[in-house]
């Protein structure tokens, strides 16, 4: 039985999704102009089952920033800080790697490891970074860098970004993180983020960190001043390179939170909004295995329905996340293996624990009750 639409604009859209036929950007705008969510989470919800059946991915990982020191000033962050700065930190080799150990347990598969353009830190330190965190913690998956950072320690480094690339390969990291995309649009990144690299080098940085044969993730960073064309076009691009080099994993939308940011004014988005974003993202990014519904950044309650809207992925149990929570965000920070195996089963998946290639993690009963 199919659902009877309520917007008819969307059953040409419904036709090609149950085809498996390619969405256009026409497609794209009227998915985001349609207020029909129910229609647009069931045709969503065709391609995530048939992509990943009835699972919910997530992962059991830690959050390191070893410095908020950053000589960007970009408006939408709530986290840099100028070195001068007395809040502003920066840790210590050595602190990075007891950061990293806090609370251990072999159950933790992954760092996820990011922080601001520091002046002063230079490639062969972060290459000593990721060396130590190889050998104290061997079996943990290095998840580190956004494109902005490669494309920072490159010119700091004054070699290419291939070369940056191989150099960090070397010293232990195993992929990337999908952050610093934020929105391609020019217009939009002048006013949010423009001392940031632009689209077009975020995607260059990308297809080389792909060429080289590391995998990443990608996000885009919505619900502040762009508007759906924005959108749209930054899903088309992110498509583009992905049927270019296939090293796209996950797609994470974040949604912008203002608070401690100079674009406070700005209001927060809806449940709505972030719901519709899951769904249109799984819907136009048919050539990205999996759509992470983030916790941190929508609740996870708004994580948990996600689940039936096109996300198969909630990330994992995060431990001391710092981006959002400056900006704002009022969830914990840190979710138990429980408590997510609680909210993805409730909404009726069967939970899967991952690593960060998406390899399901088998559990003996001895680590399995160092988190429950
Ligand atoms: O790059 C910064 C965004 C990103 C704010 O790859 C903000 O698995 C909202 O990329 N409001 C970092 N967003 C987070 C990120 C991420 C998170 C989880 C998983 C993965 C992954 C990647 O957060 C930044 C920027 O786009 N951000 N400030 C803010 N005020």
């Amino acid at each position: 039985m199919q659902l009877q639409m309520e917007d008819r604009r969307l059953v040409p859209i419904l036709e090609k999704v149950v085809a498996g036929t390619r969405l256009s950007f026409d497609d794209g705008m009227a998915l985001y102009r349609s207020g029909d969510i129910l229609s647009i989470g069931y045709m969503a919800n065709i391609v995530r089952e048939r992509l990943n059946g009835n699972t919910t991915w997530f992962n059991v990982n830690r959050h390191i920033n070893p410095t908020d020191v950053c000589v960007a000033s970009c408006r939408l962050c709530a986290f840099g800080k100028k070195k001068r700065d007395p809040k502003a930190y920066t840790m210590s080799l050595d602190q990075v790697w007891e950061n990293a150990g806090k609370g251990w347990s072999e159950a933790i598969t992954e760092f996820h490891i990011v922080g601001g353009l520091h002046p002063e830190l230079s490639l062969d330190w972060y290459c000593q970074m990721l060396g130590g965190l190889k050998e104290r913690f061997p079996q943990v998956h290095l998840k580190a860098f956004t494109m902005v950072e490669i494309s920072w320690l490159a010119g700091r480094a004054k070699i290419g970004v291939r070369e940056t690339l191989d150099r960090l390969r070397e010293a232990g990291m195993d992929s990337l993180p999908g952050g610093g995309a934020e929105i391609f649009s020019e217009r939009i990144r002048r006013i949010i983020c423009d001392h940031k690299i632009d689209g077009g080098e975020w995607l260059n940085v990308a297809r080389q960190a792909h060429q080289a044969g590391l995998k990443s993730n990608c996000t885009m960073l919505y619900g502040h001043i762009e508007n759906e064309e924005d959108r749209i076009d930054h899903l088309v691009r992110l498509r583009e390179l992905q049927d270019e080099t296939g090293g796209f994993v996950t797609f994470i939308p974040l949604a912008f939170h203002p608070d401690n940011t100079p674009l406070h004014h700005l209001p927060k988005t809806t449940g709505f909004d972030d719901i519709k974003n899951i769904a249109v993202s799984r819907l136009m990014l048919d050539n990205i295995p999996h759509i992470k519904a983030y916790w941190v950044m929508m609740t996870p309650r708004i994580a948990q329905i996600a689940q039936r809207f096109g996300a198969d992925d909630i990330d994992g149990t995060v431990v001391e996340e710092k981006i959002y929570h400056d900006a704002g965000a009022t969830t914990t920070q840190s979710l138990r293996r429980g408590e997510l195996l609680r909210l993805i089963r409730e909404a009726g998946r069967e939970p899967m624990e991952r690593d960060t290639l998406y390899r399901p993690v088998q559990r003996t009963e001895a680590t399995f009750t160092v988190l429950v």
